[in-house]
Parts: C-alpha cells; structure tokens; sequence
C-alpha cells in the first residue's frame, strides 16, 4: 500500500483552516488538521515545500515510523511549526487505518472507556451580571461543566470576552489588536465573579476560568488561594510555562486544581510538571502535541501520576481536531474534560462531520476513521484571509503576554 498525493487545503470558512489530505493507491483517504492560528502559512510551506515529497510513495500503514522520520528525521525537532505538520500527518494516517479497518478511531485505539465526553462551553460576558446570564444559557443547553469569562472594570478588551453568545474569535484583525491588560483590576475583581456565580447557580456547575498566561507565579498562587472557596474544576494557564519550576511556586499556595499546555508541542514540555505533580489537568492536544501517536504517549505517562488529559478545543483547531480529540476522549483511561467551543455553521458546512452533543456530552460517532471530512469545493469558496490574535500592552506600554 502506498501514498500517492497528499494535499494541503487552506479554507476560511469564518476563520482560517489549514488541511491535510492523503490520498492511497487503495483510494482510501485520511484527513488531517494542521492550523495554527496566526502563523498558518508557515505550516502550509512546511507541508508543501518540506514533507509532502517525503511522504509520496511511503506505505500509509506505517504510523509510527512517518511519525519517527519526520520527528527524528528533521534534526531540527520540536515547535509549533514542525509539531503540526507531523500532527496533520498522523491524524491523516490513523483516518485511513481505521477507515480500511472498518472502525471508528476510538475501538482502534482500545474501545470505548465511557459513554460520552464531558464537555465545557465558554460563557462570557462584558461584565460580571453578562456573564452570570451566559452562564445560566450554557446550563440551559445542558452543559455540566463552564469557563466563565467577564470583562473587567477598568480594562477595555480583556481575554475571552466575545461578540455575541455562542463564538467567540480572538483572531479578529488583519494585523495584531492592541490591548491593555491592568494585573491588580483584575485580581481584584476576579474572585467577585465567581462568588456571584456559587451565590447564583450553587455548588453543582462545574466551574473554570482561563488567566490565559497573564499573572506571575505569585500572583497566581494568590488568585488560586482567594478562588478556593468557590471550588473551581480548574485555573487555567496562570502563568507562562516555559520554566516549568514557575508551578511549584502556584502549587505551594493554593489546592485550586491547575490546568496547563494548550501552546505545548511535545512530552518534554509538560514532563516536569508531570511528574512533579505540580499540575492536576494536561492540555496538550491532537494538532499541537503531534497528533494521536504523540498525545497517547503524553496522556500514558500523565497517567502515572493521576493527572488527567484536558485536551484544547477552541475554534481554531479544526473540527478534525474535534472529531480526532473525541475519538482520542473516549478511549483514553484517564480523561478529565474535553474544551468545547463551537465552531460556526458555515465551519460546520466545509467540514462535515460525525460527532454530536447532547446534554453536556459530546460523542465521535461510530463512523469509520474519525469521522471528519472535507467539501472541497466548499472549501474553495472561502479563501485565505490574514487574521492575528491580539497583543496585550501593560498601561505603562510595556509588552506583556496575551
Ligand atoms: C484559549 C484559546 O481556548 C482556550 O483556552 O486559551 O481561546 C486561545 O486563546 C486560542 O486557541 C488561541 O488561538
Ligand atoms: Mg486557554
């Protein structure tokens, strides 16, 4: 069995979308998704210009070895770039595997370990009263488990607060929105916000909240310490991890549960917050961490030391990252929450696909592969547009982390 093409599709169905689809001689085809918000034509060239012409030829059965000659094979290992080209690959090739074997992703991997996957919405708001009612809509669509966000007094744009109910899209502008981010406004107000939620909703909801790399460890323990009563499920990226000691420093202060690894790319980013057990959720996920074969072998070694897999799922990733982590969710023993924020209808539209949600749980559905595919023709309707996150400023001007 041989590859014979492998095509990268690059469609903005309401965003931008990088696509990966590998074609056999047995005309089985697997997909593959393979954005990366902000920078997705690095990741286009890099499939096109470096490692399609490697996989031509190459039999499709051989996962594990694609997988190790692109890693091992580049020298230059690691990074979002290199990292989800190789994921586009993967989930590609395990899309066919499944598919010739007649099975969804999940029984491939080692059957179902539960019914369906707890999912968390996103509920946000322009200030706190906004935000309790967002909360309260995602509890009548039957969500358990909520992120909840709010506009801050005092700060004009600040994280997570959307246009509308149900999307929310940071990368919102052909060159980088500026905000200002004012750490002491928002230690002051956050823990008022999900005072009003337990005041509100009681003790049932699932609760989270994302401080989206914006605090010191310091700051963060004392965030993490004032939201204690208010039993959140999670705090999540409280501050940047690329020194993974910073935890140990949260994790002194606080046993609000932490939540970290949506921008990690490989095992050794999370390694030693693993197995210092200084983190309680992993977010790795399929298109960051370098696909299924990557992520199993993060969420096998998590395992070890009772941290539980939290896998990323905002819109940028594609739904054939959703459909994959599904599949991925169902299977892996130590599953802890899936991200849940939905894509648009015209998103849907390009990408159709098996997976659905019903009351709080989303579930892949029994279609051979993961059971996500590609309208081409579709997809060509919408082309490239430039979209980057935003930056955050300091009031002082000073560039800080958005
Ligand atoms: C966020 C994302 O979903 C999350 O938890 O941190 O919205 C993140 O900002 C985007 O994925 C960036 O592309
Ligand atoms: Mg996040």
């Amino acid at each position: 069995m041989k590859i014979v093409s492998a095509k990268v599709i690059v469609t903005c169905p309401g965003r931008n979308f990088v696509t990966l689809k590998i074609q056999t001689d047995q005309g089985v085809y697997g997909i593959g998704d393979a954005t990366l918000n902000g920078r997705e034509l690095s990741v286009v060239s890099y499939l096109e210009d470096h490692v399609v012409p490697c996989l031509i030829g190459k039999d499709p059965r051989r996962i594990e070895d694609i997988w190790q000659y692109l890693y091992r094979g580049a020298y230059w290992r690691r990074g979002p770039v290199t990292m989800r080209a190789i994921a586009a690959v993967d989930v590609a090739l395990w899309d066919i595997k499944a598919k010739m074997a007649g099975m969804p992703l999940y029984d491939l991997l080692g059957g179902k370990s539960r019914d369906g996957v707890m999912v968390y919405g996103h509920a946000n708001g322009a200030d706190l009263e906004e935000t309790v009612d967002a909360v309260g809509r995602y509890i009548d669509l039957g969500y358990k488990a909520i992120r909840a966000q709010s506009g801050v007094p005092g700060i004009e744009m600040a994280y997570g607060v959307g246009r509308g109910t149900l999307h929310y899209e940071p990368a919102d502008a052909a060159l980088p929105t500026e905000t200002v981010w004012d750490t002491r406004k928002y230690l002051n107000f956050a823990p008022k916000l999900f005072e009003r939620l337990r005041e509100v909703y009681g003790p049932e909801p699932r609760l989270l909240h994302d401080v989206h790399h914006r605090l010191t460890p310091i700051e963060a323990g004392r965030l993490g310490k004032a939201l204690e009563p208010f039993d959140l499920f999670w705090m999540e990226d409280a501050t940047p991890a690329e020194n993974q000691e910073a935890f140990r420093l949260i994790r002194q202060h606080t046993t609000t549960p932490l939540a970290v690894g949506e921008i990690f790319n490989t095992i050794w980013d999370c390694k030693d917050l693993i197995q210092n057990q200084l983190i309680d959720y992993i977010r790795a996920t399929i298109v960051g961490a370098g696909g299924v074969t990557h992520l199993r072998r993060i969420a096998d070694f998590a395992a070890l030391y009772q941290v539980r897999t939290g896998c990323h799922g905002a819109t940028d990733l594609s739904p054939v990252t959703m459909g994959t982590a599904l599949h991925f969710d169902t299977w892996v023993p130590n599953f802890g929450i899936q991200e849940y924020m939905r894509h648009t209808e015209e998103t849907d539209a390009v990408f159709p696909h098996a997976y659905s949600f019903a009351d709080g749980f989303l579930h892949p559905g029994d279609a051979p592969g993961h059971g996500v595919d590609i309208d081409e023709d579709l997809a060509a309707k919408h082309p490239y547009k430039p979209a980057y996150l935003p930056v955050a400023r300091l009031t002082d001007g000073t560039m800080w982390n958005w």
